[in-house]
């Protein structure tokens, strides 16, 4: 039957996860995952620093609210805490930016207060969301969003500001800041690398952003609980699939299978679906070998187009917080920024600058005072060949140039080295210049393309990166992998409502 067809998922990250959970639920009982390391959970990892828990890879449920199949998951589970469950959490809506309280730090220990920064942050903001706002509109004035918010940025601020020239230096120079926090929310080296007609591909969800008090890996862990035990095939990287295939060997019992999936150790797989939910980062290192035949040319542009960028967060503990109680954003201002720019000029020497901005962790009862920084692009890269001695010494001469205090060393750090990890070689997806849906469009189009004569549906694809309007986040993920899991019940659901092969 139908039901018996050997189905293999590449990866156990959420969206492979959810692929097998919805296959297994609609009676399919051949399905394996096979994952290259020894863990589930991919970019979702909760670690240790000391006691605390911390995030390695994804921290919020980004628009927690009905919508969302993260946080109704995570609801069920009963994952969180009370209040982001409440109705009025799930009702505000922030646009995807939640205003955190700030404290704002610069390069001569300075502290500067919320008349002055207030302001800045709303400007910022409102050029963002025009931004936004091409993709529904077209005829975007300039190819990223990085050029446009500079261009903007030095048109409007002489009349947005006029009463008040003095302060037009330290002005820009935080805008510099907001371009280099926003390069770790896209996930990107430089705005200028976002495609002001794709920023707006990505929809926000209502709801207030929260975390899981418990970590994000409890919501792997209650999913996996509900499969089988010996559905994950774990330390098997896949090196090639085989698809169109007609040799196969001895162990498939003279049945003839289209495809065969061929392991880093030698180990083969003979299969009928396949759904492929490896990181993009990984596609792209990877997009000559992984599949053979090799992938269809328009394939192969799309997933050269699309961008998978790198953001690492570097975790410090102090004996005492450096900054006020209710914050729960630092930024740190390099006066001589002027010039509106969010990528450094000697990468090597000035690393350092790229990390513009942390996050406190709440509630310091629970935490004690953690602070988490976030640094993206080349810098952060580089960041992760350095020893973590050498981290700790450039963030410390960092923080106490910043808080004028000579004396200020962290207890402890831990920092993220997404981009050498092998398989995901990098953090997440954005929408590069002059990319579109029609992208990643492609990037989820099974093989072999329509009108083909061969075996429909052999290869799937899922993750993070082929959903359109939540690509880079975890609840778009789990929708790729629920959305390759659908498209092959209903290949295999006629019409009639019977059971049967389409094949
Ligand atoms: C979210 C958040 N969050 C921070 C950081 C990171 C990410 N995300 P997986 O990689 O999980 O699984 C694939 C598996 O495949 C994996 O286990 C591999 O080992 C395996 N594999 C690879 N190669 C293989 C091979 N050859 N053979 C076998 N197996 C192989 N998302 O919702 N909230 O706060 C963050 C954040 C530092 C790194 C995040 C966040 C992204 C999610 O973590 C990620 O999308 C999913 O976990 C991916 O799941 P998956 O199954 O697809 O792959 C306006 C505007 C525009 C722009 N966007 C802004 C949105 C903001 C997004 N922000 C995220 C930010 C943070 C902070």
């Amino acid at each position: 039957s139908a039901r018996d067809s050997q189905i293999f998922i590449i990866g156990c990250g959420i969206s492979g996860i959810g692929a097998a959970q919805k296959l297994l639920k609609h009676g399919f009982h051949n399905v394996h995952i096979i994952e290259a390391t020894a863990r589930s959970g991919g970019r979702i990892r909760t670690g240790k620093l000391g006691d605390n828990i911390v995030e390695i890879g994804a921290n919020w449920i980004h628009g927690p609210s009905k919508e969302n199949p993260v946080f109704r998951l995570a609801c069920d589970y009963q994952l969180l805490d009370k209040e982001s469950m409440s109705e009025e959490n799930q009702a505000i809506d922030i646009g995807g930016h939640p205003l955190f309280v700030p404290n704002w730090f610069t390069s001569s220990g300075r502290k500067l207060g919320p008349e002055t920064m207030g302001p800045v942050v709303e400007f910022f903001m409102n050029l963002l969301e025009r931004s936004q706002q091409f993709h529904d509109s077209g005829g975007e004035p300039l190819p990223s969003v990085g050029e446009f918010v500079k261009a903007e940025a030095e048109r409007l601020a002489p009349e947005e500001w006029k009463e008040d020239q003095g302060n037009t230096a330290i002005r820009m120079a935080m805008i510099s800041t907001l371009l280099k926090l926003e390069c770790c929310v896209s996930g990107t080296h430089t705005m200028d690398d976002v495609g002001l007609g794709a920023f707006g591909m990505y929809k926000t969800l209502p709801g207030l952003d929260c975390t899981f008090p418990e970590g994000y890996e409890g919501l792997i862990d209650n999913m996996m609980k509900e499969l089988p035990n010996d559905l994950v095939l774990y330390n098997k990287p896949v090196k090639c699939i085989h698809w169109n295939y007609t040799k196969n060997g001895p162990d498939t019992k003279g049945m003839l299978f289209p495809i065969m999936i061929e392991c880093v150790n030698g180990e083969t797989f003979a299969a009928d679906h396949v759904i492929v939910t490896i990181p993009l980062g990984y596609l792209k290192k990877h997009q000559n070998t992984f599949l053979s035949p090799s992938l269809p040319l328009h394939k192969l542009h799309s997933i050269q187009r699309m961008g998978f960028g790198t953001n690492n967060k570097i975790f410090l503990e102090f004996e005492q917080p450096f900054w006020d109680e209710d914050c729960e954003l630092i930024y740190l201002v390099w006066e001589d920024e002027t010039h509106l720019a969010d990528v450094v000029s000697d990468v090597k020497m000035s690393w350092i600058r790229k990390l513009s901005g942390f996050t406190v962790l709440k509630p310091t009862e629970r935490y004690g005072h953690v602070i988490c920084g976030w640094i993206a692009g080349q810098e952060s890269e580089y960041m992760e060949t350095l020893s973590e001695f050498e981290v700790l010494h450039s963030v410390t001469q960092l923080l106490r140039l910043f808080t004028g205090n000579p004396t200020i060393t962290p207890r402890k750090l831990l920092r993220s080295q997404w981009f050498h990890e092998p398989y995901s070689c990098g953090s997440y997806t954005y929408a590069a210049k002059g990319c579109s849906e029609y992208d990643i469009d492609n990037l989820a189009e099974p093989l072999p393309l329509k009108g083909s004569n061969s075996k429909p549906l052999q290869v799937l694809f899922a993750g993070e990166a082929t959903q359109r309007s939540f690509f880079s986040t975890v609840h778009g993920a789990l929708l790729s992998g629920w959305r390759e899991a659908e498209r092959l019940i209903s290949h295999y659901t006629p019409a009639s409502g019977s059971f049967s092969s389409k094949l």
